[in-house]
């Protein structure tokens, strides 16, 4: 047993305890209302996936492992969904790879933003930005627009998980390196990625924790060399195929 009250035995162990996770964050203050019928819009696509990283998502989640390290100013941005799904997996994340923290929100409000940056001082964050809001994403007019100047304004790398496409958008256009995790290849988000991750939160980020360890020791040249190879179209065809022709069993 873990968190709850359901056996790791149980065959839909990783959705209930998802599902668990997320209720628990709407009654914290965390997670958005709508964060509930996002996860649910989630689920069905990793239904479909086969609930499993598929060897694209690895491949991805290896790539985006690789920008982490190379970049200068890498930015892990949070949302309410994020918050109560992984929160501790993200501090270890941004601890493996030297990234910040920022939360940013879509349905922003102070109580949320603050509950959320407790929360994860709670899981051994350190630092947690997005307060201060000084900075401004052009061409955006909602609050997603709010930044922190010192964190994903000035980044070269941002990941953003579970997001809506306009700020991958946006955020694309200011030239940074956008490593996207989304469940759906077709949204938005996915499709401007340089590097999209299409894989459930939940095994995606401890998955870019691992892969960041494991390359550590290995050259910046080989690294560059993983990125550019990488071929995000391919990846997203590959999880769309699996989608719409994988067996179901
Ligand atoms: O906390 P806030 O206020 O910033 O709001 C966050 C939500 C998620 C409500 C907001 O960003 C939103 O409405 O997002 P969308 O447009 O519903 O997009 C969420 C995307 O994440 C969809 O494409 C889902 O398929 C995908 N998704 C949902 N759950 C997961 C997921 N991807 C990976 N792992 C999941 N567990």
């Amino acid at each position: 047993m873990t968190d709850f009250e359901i056996p790791e035995s149980h065959p839909r162990y990783e959705s209930l305890l998802t599902r668990h996770r997320i209720e628990e964050g709407v009654e914290k203050g965390i997670t958005s209302q709508q964060g509930l019928i996002a996860q649910g819009r989630g689920e069905a696509y990793d239904y479909l996936l086969g609930e499993e990283t598929i060897p694209s998502a690895d491949e991805a989640a290896r790539v985006a492992a690789s920008h982490l390290l190379l970049a200068d100013h890498p930015v892990l941005s949070v949302n309410g969904n994020v918050a109560a799904l992984v929160p501790g997996e993200i501090v270890t994340l941004a601890e493996a790879t030297g990234a910040a923290i920022e939360v940013n929100l879509f349905n922003r409000t102070k109580k949320r933003m603050e509950a959320i940056a407790e929360h994860l001082h709670e899981h051994g964050a350190r630092d947690v930005k997005g307060l201060a809001a000084d900075g401004r994403i052009p061409g955006l007019d909602h609050e997603r627009a709010k930044v922190d100047a010192d964190g994903i304004y000035e980044a070269d790398v941002v990941v953003v998980p579970l997001e809506d496409g306009d700020r991958a958008e946006a955020l694309s256009e200011m030239g940074k390196t956008e490593i996207v995790i989304d469940l759906n290849p077709l949204s938005r988000s996915a499709q401007t990625a340089s590097v999209p991750i299409v894989d459930n939160i939940i095994r995606a980020v401890p998955n870019i924790t691992e892969h960041a360890r494991e390359l550590q020791d290995v050259s910046e040249a080989e690294r560059n060399a993983m990125i550019e190879a990488f071929d995000p179209d391919g990846a997203l065809a590959s999880a769309e195929s699996q989608i719409r022709d994988g067996s179901l069993e």
